[in-house]
């Protein structure tokens, strides 16, 4: 039977073809000159047709068995192709994650001393039992000012060189914050006391000179339970400055002030020691017991809530502990400044560990 023949060498040349592919490509074109609409195999499927009956059955039957010897040494040909392709690619790509950073974005990227001072601020308080409370930068005056006790009219709406939109149909004026208080006055209006958090952010003031930049950064306090006192503030504070300047004593003093939202108010100075300049005060800020009218605008009784607050500029206290004199540079993106001043990605601010190592 001529026919048998040709089947077997056809069977025995493919699989030598399949056998012999390379790669997934070579299959693919043996594949397709195999069992492909004009391939070899449909090629002898259509003398079907011409065959006597009697020779078509076992004929067919014959090509159909080629047909499947055919496609199971394509697919198992694949697989090991496909395995041999992977095992490539892994040792191709395989990292080895022992060797050092190479020069980069991360080695050489720097986090700007305003983040780095937030972080190692953030890590202080959390491990104080604060948390961390945010909230946007276009604020209502209502949020920025009243409920802070600051009613129109009031002189520290001036002092605060507001930067204001214009006014929408109903004449109300949204404003750029120009502290991060109204943070609290939203967690007051959104929890329930026991309260700790701080409130780290940006902040915008109309002013601009050697010390003043129109945006600049704080971090704002607040504590609020049935038995607050100035004794826990005065804690707090001290516990901040000796983590932050990575003393073991502070010397600090509370100057009596006025702020709208606190009362008693005061300012806080520490002794200059902590950061190396024996015999001065440094201010770091302002504190004070929230006043009972800003409670009872946040829904609170001050007959059985009180609490402390407390705010200073992350800017300032950058420039403090590591020796940054200009301000201005802050802001300015020069790309030396920020090699200079700036800390790698990889040193992340700890306790444990250091947070400024
Ligand atoms: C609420 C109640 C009271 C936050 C306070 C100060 C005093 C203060 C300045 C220090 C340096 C801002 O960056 S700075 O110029 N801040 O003197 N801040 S008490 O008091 C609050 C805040 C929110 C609801």
């Amino acid at each position: 039977m001529a026919e048998t023949i040709d089947l077997e060498e056809l069977q025995s040349e493919l699989l030598s073809e399949i056998a012999a592919a390379k790669d997934l490509g070579a299959l693919e074109q043996v594949r397709v000159s195999a069992l492909g609409k004009s391939g070899r195999v449909s090629a002898v499927m259509k003398r079907l047709g011409s065959l006597p009956a009697e020779e078509r059955k076992t004929f067919g039957a014959a090509v159909n068995a080629v047909k499947t010897r055919v496609s199971e040494a394509l697919d198992s040909h694949k697989t090991i192709l496909e395995s041999a392709a992977l095992e490539a690619r892994l040792a191709s790509e395989q990292a080895d994650i022992t060797l050092p950073v190479r020069p980069g974005p991360v080695s050489e990227g720097r986090i700007h001393p305003v983040s780095h001072v937030m972080d190692e601020l953030a890590e202080i308080f959390a491990d104080m039992g604060f948390a961390i409370a945010e909230g946007p930068d276009i604020e209502s005056d209502d949020y920025n000012f009243t409920k802070l006790n600051i009613p129109q009219e009031h002189p520290a709406r001036q002092e605060h060189d507001t930067f204001y939109f214009h006014p929408d149909s109903n004449g109300e004026r949204l404003v750029l914050r120009t502290h991060t208080s109204p943070v609290q006055i939203r967690t007051m209006l959104s929890q329930k006391p026991p309260i700790r958090i701080i409130a780290p952010g940006r902040v915008y003031r109309c002013d601009s000179d050697q010390t003043h930049t129109p945006m600049f950064h704080q971090i704002e306090a607040l504590v609020i339970d049935e038995s607050t006192h100035m004794g826990h503030l005065k804690w707090v504070l001290e516990e901040m400055c000796k983590a932050f300047f990575e003393v073991d004593e502070v010397k600090m003093r509370l100057r009596a002030s006025h702020f709208p939202f606190t009362e008693p108010s005061a300012e806080i100075d520490i002794g200059a020691e902590a950061i190396g300049k024996p015999g001065q005060w440094l201010e770091i800020g302002g504190c004070g017991m929230v006043h009972p009218n800003v409670l009872v605008n946040c829904g609170l009784d001050p007959q059985r809530y009180q609490g402390f607050a407390f705010g200073m500029g992350i800017d300032r206290m950058a420039m403090l502990k590591y020796g940054i004199p200009d301000l201005r540079a802050f802001f300015s993106a020069d790309l030396r400044w920020l090699r200079h001043y700036g800390f790698s990605m990889l040193d992340v601010p700890t306790l444990a560990g250091g947070l400024s190592s």
